[in-house]
């Protein structure tokens, strides 16, 4: 396996230069701190690293980047007008605010626009200067957004991942952006693109049908034949590192000095990088209400806040921390008195010792971000409140995506400044076991779920899909294999031909009704059947009288009800017998385990059928879980005379006398036959496809996994295929050599 190159706009390593002297030191921020976790393997890391070029002569150069090679990185050199426009322009003044639900605060200038592009192609020149092809690439975050197209322009085949650390947001911010298109598109160049949460998968998955029309299935789009996965992938933290902080003597010192100075004294922490969308002003507005509401507090209670510095060249931010300033003035003149100050400000980063100090004297922890794609400090704090005294209560807002997984903390809307007041309060009264209870839930969940498993949750998933795109890319019937099907089929004697209807001889309509057979297919099964060395079967899940009345006149056989009724040639309907009833004992399982992994969904039994209801669970997750289980089923049972129905928020698995399998083994076994080919488009032909020999001609009519040997795009492609079996299409004039995955 190759090299992991993990691409991200700053190195996890800050370069600077004072006094002449150049100076490293580490990045702040999410992404930094939660990749500096991850074990060391054979990786790469590439990024800008602080320090415009202007500022560094050749002789900088050549010391920054043979210091930055021993700590496994590579720099991406960015002028001051790129860091202008690219960084603090485009990124920071319409991406960021954009994706946060601030579209007040976006610009949109095609100049910022294009220096954006310019940025992200210079990024790919780096990559594209030292990626191998083993290599894989996982860019990170909104400031490349564009790169994995521009990669994968370069590279086709090289394995690419994406992983953006703030939200998505719905289509309805999305389409204010008059670039939309370009970054949807750059994003789709990836093979695995993840977010920290279920409703970014959502948001982006309606975005790309919206802009792009490109439609999904069970969270996997297909692009130019490509498929690629989407799926939500909550960041973790590093918990043994925040638990185990306190066993660090300088930590303890640290410790034993905070609890000297604040002596009785309550302590409410709250950290965050200096950010409009971390909600700072909202929280301070509701710690003076609590002290007005509470005065028995006054003077009994500190709030700690550190703001770290944070686009300093960017107005909002410059403004923002004015007020914020202003307003720890005010409070702190309108309560504060001789010996006691009601908020202690920091306006700088800590070390990591002072900052897990504080995290472990710090009573309550109030995080309060108006929109935060995870948040980790919340994850973090949560991590310190360990033995001996796991004493301490989250407040946390419902807009940062790790409220998904702390649903025990103290869980609030950050614009409603009466339930932050009554948190607070709340978390000051709350039972010191009830905080241990709470804590120890939700510690329980981070540290299985820690950022390593993240990483390696990710890496997993972009190997899963690139060999899924490799088998698919081997089952293509390409022209060598269909110059061979069609000697094979010249040179047959007895040829079994067991063909699905709809999505494979005929494409879908939105009423079922209208999908009545076209003169061109009547015409080619007619020729089909004339053939005396042809048995055509049609098999179908649609009822006897449609496929009597659509193609009773043809000389076929036919299969009615996925097996349940079968038609000879020239005879009559015959119903199927035999039921089996114990299969139940290998699908109840399978529908408990989904029963778990989709709150509010449950499972009725009848005589002969399984039902899994997900009516009360929530919509899109129960159309994604309702989708796996129906795969998951499908192949465990393949072989039982099972049917599995999708109904409205259901899925129903029943006893039935036969399926398409068991209704084509009627045939198969009938005579000895020179050529058999099957064709099907869904999970109900795979019953055929499992009962076939070896050297049968089996192909599946679009995307997915499946037991067939090739896949055919679309109906016209088999219809082609078909046609040049009878010679009514030649090779030279079909035009259906895109036939693939
Ligand atoms: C982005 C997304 C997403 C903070 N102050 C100090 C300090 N930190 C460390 C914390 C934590 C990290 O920085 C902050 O991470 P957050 O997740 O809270 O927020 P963002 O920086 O906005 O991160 C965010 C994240 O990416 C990951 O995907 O969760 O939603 O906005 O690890 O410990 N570290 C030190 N001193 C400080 O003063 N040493």
């Amino acid at each position: 396996m190759g090299r992991l190159l993990i691409v991200s706009n700053r190195l996890p390593v800050t370069v600077s230069k004072r006094s002449g002297n150049l100076h490293y030191d580490r990045s702040v921020g999410g992404l930094a701190t939660g990749m500096a976790s991850l074990e060391h393997g054979d990786q790469l890391w590439i990024g800008w690293p602080g320090l415009s070029s202007e500022k560094t002569n050749t002789k900088d150069c050549q010391k920054i980047k043979t210091h930055l090679k021993k700590e496994g990185c590579v720099p991406v050199s960015l002028s001051s007008g790129d860091i202008r426009d690219y960084y603090y322009g485009f990124c920071n003044k319409t991406i960021w605010p954009l994706f946060h639900y601030f579209p007040s605060y976006c610009i949109y200038e095609p100049k910022l626009w294009q220096r954006y592009k310019r940025v992200n192609e210079r990024f790919c020149e780096a990559v594209l200067d030292i990626a191998e092809p083993e290599d894989r690439i996982w860019v990170h975050d909104y400031q490349l957004m564009l790169l994995p197209q521009m990669l994968r322009k370069h590279l086709p085949e090289a394995t690419i991942g994406y992983f953006l650390h703030i939200p998505f947001p719905s289509f309805e911010l999305l389409r204010l952006l008059p670039w939309r298109m370009e970054i949807l598109q750059g994003l789709l160049g990836a093979d695995l693109i993840g977010f920290h949460e279920y409703d970014y998968v959502r948001h982006f998955c309606s975005s790309v049908h919206r802009i792009a029309g490109v439609e999904h299935t069970l969270g996997t789009l297909t692009v130019e034949d490509r498929p690629v996965r989407v799926d939500a992938f909550p960041m973790g933290i590093d918990f043994e590192k925040y638990a185990h902080a306190r066993e660090d003597a300088k930590v303890q010192a640290k410790i034993d000095s905070l609890v000297r100075k604040m002596g009785r004294r309550r302590i409410i922490v709250s950290i965050d990088r200096l950010d409009y969308t971390k909600g700072i002003l909202h929280r301070l507005e509701a710690f003076d209400w609590f002290l007005t509401r509470y005065p028995k507090y006054r003077g009994k209670v500190c709030l700690v806040i550190v703001a770290v510095p944070s686009r300093t060249r960017v107005e909002s931010y410059v403004d923002l921390r004015r007020q914020i300033e202003h307003l720890v003035g005010r409070i702190n003149g309108a309560y504060g008195t001789m010996d006691w100050m009601p908020i202690s400000y920091m306006y700088r980063s800590l070390p990591f010792d002072e900052l897990v100090a504080l995290y472990n004297v710090a009573d309550v922890a109030l995080i309060t971000p108006l929109r935060d794609g995870m948040n980790l400090v919340a994850k973090e704090y949560v991590a310190t409140k360990v033995d001996p005294d796991r004493h301490g209560v989250l407040i946390l807002s419902e807009m940062a995506g790790a409220a998904c997984e702390l649903s025990e903390a103290l869980v609030i809307n950050p614009h409603h400044k009466e339930s932050i007041v009554e948190a607070i309060h709340q978390a000051l009264e709350m039972d010191p076991e009830e905080q241990c209870s709470r804590n120890q839930r939700m510690q329980q969940r981070l540290s299985r779920y820690t950022v390593q498993r993240w990483a390696r949750d990710f890496m997993d998933s972009l190997e899963q899909i690139k060999a899924q795109q490799q088998k698919l890319a081997s089952r293509k019937i390409t022209h060598s294999i269909r110059a061979h099907l069609v000697e094979s089929y010249r040179q047959a004697q007895r040829r079994l031909l067991l063909l699905d209807y709809d999505g494979t001889l005929m494409r879908f309509f939105t009423q079922p009704e209208h999908a009545r057979p076209d003169a061109e297919l009547l015409t080619l099964l007619t020729k089909l059947c004339s053939d005396e060395k042809n048995e055509v079967v049609i098999i179908s899940g649609r009822d006897k009288e449609t496929l009597t009345n659509w193609l009773g006149n043809l000389d076929l056989n036919m299969v009615a009800e996925h097996g349940n009724w079968i038609r000879r040639r020239r005879e009559q309907w015959q119903c199927v017998e035999g039921m089996v009833h114990d299969w139940k004992i290998i699908v109840r399982p399978i529908m408990e385990l989904y029963v778990d992994r989709t709150p509010g969904s449950f499972i009725e039994e009848k005589d002969f059928s399984l039902v899994w209801h997900c009516r009360r669970s929530e919509p899109d997750l129960a159309r994604l879980r309702t989708h796996e289980l129906r795969d998951a089923v499908v192949h465990l049972t393949e072989n039982l005379n099972l049917g599995v129905f999708e109904g409205s928020k259901i899925l129903e698995v029943k006893s039935i006398a036969s399926n398409k399998g068991t209704a084509a083994e009627r045939w198969l076994h009938q005579e000895h036959w020179d050529l058999i080919l099957a064709a099907g488009d869904d999970y109900t032909d795979e019953d055929t496809f499992a009962v076939l020999p070896e050297d049968a001609f089996s192909i599946k009519i679009g995307q997915g996994g499946s037991r067939a040997r090739y896949n055919a795009d679309t109906v016209s492609t088999m219809r082609s295929l078909l046609g040049l079996l009878t010679g009514a299409v030649s090779e030279q004039h079909d035009t259906s050599t895109t036939c693939s995955v």
